[in-house]
């Protein structure tokens, strides 16, 4: 291939047939179907074929959008019969590869599979099916007062099923914990066409293994989810956000440990960034700093409270910040008035990763590391870029490396935001990143998985035994290899 020179399409893959295209006509309905033999040019395709960053490309004809769970049965019974390749994509939001396809595996979308199935006002419990875009799922909730245990920048775009195939974390883990303890039962179609469903779900179920946990972060090489049952939480009476300014990485930790303690059960998200991903993120969006003064600070740090009583919450925050910037560890710092200004200051951290992508191209590494050392990360990576004659203005490629994320989670989001995509960049981070996560006992995937990106690269982070047992289970449910080939397994 010319877009990965080093994989190579493997021939026990069947390429699509006549016949194939006859078996799918016979149970899907036109609107179920994108081939660009009827109809639909390649381009059409681009959507499906193409990631979210621009920088991964497959290069299928044919995408399926089955309406039902019947339906994907019956199409992945085929496909493993056949030996047909297939990629399951969602809202193709993913940051690692993951939901395209490389070669001309057969796409299939989760989009038309988009109902609510039911809620329970009393228990919290939402069970849906695993198209529907998580923004329509939360909107839905809070109509009854309840609201999805996880939010997103990709919220508009993401599928229910998709958060739980890449096990994704989002600015709100810190309270509500991650998807492994809030899906309370998946609906799972496996790659011989088997339905497992363990939907009718409990709080508390101790029989045997939770395999639905298999599938929570398995990147859709195991099975297709189609339904999820998920426990929400009730919606918060009072949210507050915050925005601060601090002088270096330890004042973010000592707020942080300040934080917790003061706020402790009203915090909701705590989440931090540097001075160039301001920048990067003002430059995008054409907008003055959330500070009334101009000045730029080396560090800023977002902080949300939601809690039952406003009048609480509000002097619990207000007494937090005077004294953090009494003990001078705050240097500045504005507390959101109404919704407008909430919204917008949570608008300078949901932004960054788009800003970081839009100047040509993005290389995103998403670490787990000690807090300790979260951001040394950064510093190194900007020293390598500088050594290496790469970071500056045109014509030098890079144009920022900036250090942003959960740092309730431990979790840094390193962009390394460039002019261009190119090998020269590439060779200088990779694997140079992922040994300096590894050396420091960190995760080279903390919430975006591994997908393309990282597939050779799992050993820095998971131990050979850990990685023979991925393998026998993949073998043992995916003998055919069907499910999201080329991929981390
Ligand atoms: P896709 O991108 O379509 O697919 C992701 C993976 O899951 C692929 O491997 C695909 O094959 C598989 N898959 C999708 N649907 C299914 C299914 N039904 N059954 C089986 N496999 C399936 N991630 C975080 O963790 N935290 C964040 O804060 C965060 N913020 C983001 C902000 C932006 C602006 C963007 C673009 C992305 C962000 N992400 C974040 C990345 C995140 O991984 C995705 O947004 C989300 O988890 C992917 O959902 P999706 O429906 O788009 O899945
Ligand atoms: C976030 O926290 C997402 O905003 C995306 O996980 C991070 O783009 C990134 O690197
Ligand atoms: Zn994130």
């Amino acid at each position: 291939s010319e877009v990965y020179p080093n994989v190579h399409r493997n021939n026990h893959y069947k390429k699509l047939s006549s016949d194939d295209l006859e078996y799918f006509n016979s149970i899907l309905s036109k609107q179920e179907i994108m081939y660009t033999g009827t109809g639909n040019n390649l381009q059409e395709l681009d959507l499906y074929n193409e990631d979210w960053m621009k920088k991964y490309k497959g290069q299928s004809h044919l995408v399926l959008k089955p309406k039902s769970v019947e339906k994907i049965s019956l199409i992945l019974n085929y496909c493993n019969e056949e030996k047909l390749a297939v990629v399951p994509q969602g809202g193709n939001t993913d940051l690692v590869g993951a939901s395209v396809p490389v070669f001309d595996e057969i796409i299939l979308s989760l989009n038309n599979l988009n109902q609510i199935r039911e809620f329970d006002p009393v228990s919290g419990i939402l069970k849906c099916d695993a198209g529907v875009i998580l923004e329509n799922a939360d909107n839905y909730l809070r109509e009854h007062d309840h609201i999805f245990p996880l939010d997103l920048g990709a919220k508009g775009s993401c599928h229910v099923g998709g958060v739980c195939a890449t096990n994704a974390g989002g600015l709100r883990l810190l309270r509500y914990g991650s998807l492994h303890g809030s899906v309370l039962g998946l609906e799972v179609v496996m790659p011989n066409g088997d339905i497992v469903s363990s939907m009718h779900s409990l709080r508390k179920d101790n029989t045997g293994y939770d395999l639905k946990q298999l599938f929570i972060g398995a990147e859709g090489t195991l099975g297709i989810i189609t339904g999820v049952s998920i426990l929400t939480q009730p919606k918060p009476q009072a949210i507050n956000v915050s925005f601060l300014a601090v002088q270096n990485y330890e004042a973010v930790q000592k707020v942080f440990v300040k934080a917790k303690k003061e706020l402790a059960e009203i915090l909701s998200a705590f989440e931090f960034m540097d001075q160039r991903s301001i920048q990067l993120t003002k430059k995008h969006i054409e907008k003055d700093t959330p500070f009334p003064l101009e000045e730029e600070y080396p560090f800023y740090i977002l902080i949300e409270t939601s809690g039952s009583n406003k009048a609480h919450d509000d002097a619990k925050l207000e007494t937090f910040l005077e004294s953090a910037m009494e003990s001078e560890i705050v240097i500045d710092g504005t507390i959101a008035q109404d919704e407008t200004e909430l919204q917008n200051l949570w608008k300078w951290r949901e932004m960054i990763p788009e800003s970081s992508q839009c100047q040509g191209g993005v290389y995103k590494y998403d670490v787990s590391l000690p807090l300790k050392d979260l951001y040394s990360l950064v510093e190194v990576v900007n020293k390598k870029l500088v050594e290496a004659d790469l970071l500056g203005s045109a014509p030098k490629p890079v144009i920022a490396a900036v250090g942003y994320g959960h740092v309730g989670d431990g979790n840094l989001h390193l962009n390394v935001a460039t002019r261009l995509y190119s090998k020269e960049i590439e060779c200088t981070l990779e694997p140079f990143v992922y040994e300096y996560v590894s050396s420091k006992h960190g995760s080279i995937s903390a919430e975006h998985g591994l997908g393309f990106q990282k597939k050779n690269y799992i050993s820095y982070t998971k131990s050979e035994p850990e990685i023979k047992m991925m393998k026998d289970l993949k073998k043992h449910y995916d003998s055919n290899g069907i499910m999201n080939p080329y991929k981390f397994i």
